[in-house]
């Protein structure tokens, strides 16, 4: 077959199908033939005619069905892929086509799968509503903080200021994506230590707080890992979903421990920045619900990464839409964040949604625990529609990081 062979603009995709939005931009053939050749090359063909093809192999032909200037749409038969493989579904609709030479560049755009298809992975354990009943916080966004500096604190420090971020106010504590096993922090050591903080300042504040343990590591390492934190009594892990690997993610999920997982994703806009080329967020924000996390950072809008107020209304639709019965994943906004962004996050996000601030907590000039009032002061006062401003006057930490990072005083 020809990669002209791969349209037809009258096939009405069936509910079985896998269908892919891409935006394709050709250098050497017409839109056609470019989007044939997409088809083509992500199910049963090549740049030749073949002489091994056979007459059953038709019907798993992947289907141009829509041209619309350089937006297109392909219809794939779900026979062509493996049940819960995400691996596998990937390498078709975003393998090799990302790099054929006939093409100026390739983005997918979206991704449908049917319920059959969706239905053999995990997808998430607890969700939004499963985390929520564990933090037993049910009217606000939840508040987290990543221990800083990312990299260098020794064990008792990190377990310190993860100490001082909860009992500020902090429900969540956090490593940082690239915190695993260093010799100047090890990972078993780590995790005893901040779940003994987690416990002291449970006691002291009587509200539920929870440990996000970076577990990320080679994978039988990382659900070794897992493990270790469930027989400390932890609740949470942290992964970086992007750099593990969707495969290791899976192993995990096939686990099923009695573990929150959270998603950070850490080396996405490799791929996902440019808006002419590669695969947005949105994209993997589905394949990662579809596994099954259940929390994943979507981007702030206002904070210091890139993303566009489009690209994290996308990014949180795929963690919530209705999914074939998919539990809802909670979308983290963590960059940059600071408490004078709060009552604008909130009224973008809505109140189901982590606020994670790193330097906007513990760059706060009266340290962490100060650092950590001031998240949850804004958060209150945002959720009882008072403006920062006047909640300040009663609030000298907030009043503080007003002075430090907003323009408003
Ligand atoms: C947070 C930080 C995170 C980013 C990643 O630190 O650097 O790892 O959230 O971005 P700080 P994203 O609060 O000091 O900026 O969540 O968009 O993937």
């Amino acid at each position: 077959m020809r990669y002209e062979d791969f349209v037809d603009l009258k096939y009405e995709p069936a509910h079985t199908d896998v269908i892919c939005d891409f935006t394709i931009r050709p250098k050497e053939f017409d839109i056609r033939k470019a989007a044939g050749g997409v088809a083509a090359e992500s199910s049963i063909g090549t740049w030749t005619e073949l002489t091994t093809t056979k007459h059953y192999l038709k019907k798993l032909a992947a289907i141009v069905f829509s041209i619309n200037g350089a937006d297109v749409k392909v219809a794939y038969p779900i026979e062509l892929f493996e049940p819960n493989n995400m691996p596998n579904l990937l390498s078709s609709i975003s393998g090799n086509i990302f790099g054929l030479r006939a093409l100026e560049s390739l983005r997918l755009r979206d991704i449908h799968l049917p319920e059959k298809l969706i239905k053999s992975f995990r997808g998430p354990k607890y969700g939004i509503e499963g985390i929520r009943r564990l933090l037993k916080v049910y009217d606000r966004p939840l508040v987290g903080t990543i221990i800083k500096p990312k990299l260098g604190l020794k064990t008792q420090d990190h377990a310190q200021v993860a100490y001082e971020a909860w009992i500020g106010g902090c429900d969540m504590v956090k490593d940082d994506e690239n915190l695993s096993s260093q010799k100047f922090n090890p990972f078993e050591d780590r995790v005893m230590q901040t779940l003994e903080s987690r416990d002291r300042a449970e006691a002291e504040t009587g509200e539920r707080k929870t440990y996000m343990a970076n577990i990320t590591a080679e994978t039988d390492e990382m659900v070794k890992r897992a493990e270790f934190v469930l027989e400390q009594g932890g609740e949470y892990v942290m992964v970086d979903i992007i750099t593990c690997g969707f495969a290791a993610l899976q192993t995990l999920r096939k686990r099923d421990f009695n573990l929150v997982i959270h998603a950070h994703r850490a080396g996405h806009a490799a791929f996902t920045k440019n808006p002419a080329h590669g695969i947005s967020m949105n994209v993997i924000a589905k394949a990662a619900r579809i596994i099954g996390v259940d929390q994943l950072h979507v981007g702030t809008v206002f904070g210091k990464m890139h993303e566009t107020r489009k690209e994290v209304r996308a990014n949180i639709k795929a963690l919530k839409a209705k999914m074939s019965g998919l539990k809802q994943v909670f979308p983290v906004a963590s960059g940059g964040l600071h408490p004078g962004l709060v009552p604008a996050l909130t009224e973008f996000f809505g109140k189901d949604c982590v606020i994670q601030a790193g330097g906007g907590i513990h760059g706060h000039k009266k340290g962490t625990v100060a650092g950590a009032k001031a998240m949850r002061q804004a958060v209150d006062a945002t959720v009882k529609r008072i403006p920062l401003r006047k909640f300040a006057q009663a609030h000298k930490e907030l009043r503080v990081a007003l002075q430090i990072w907003d323009k408003v005083l």
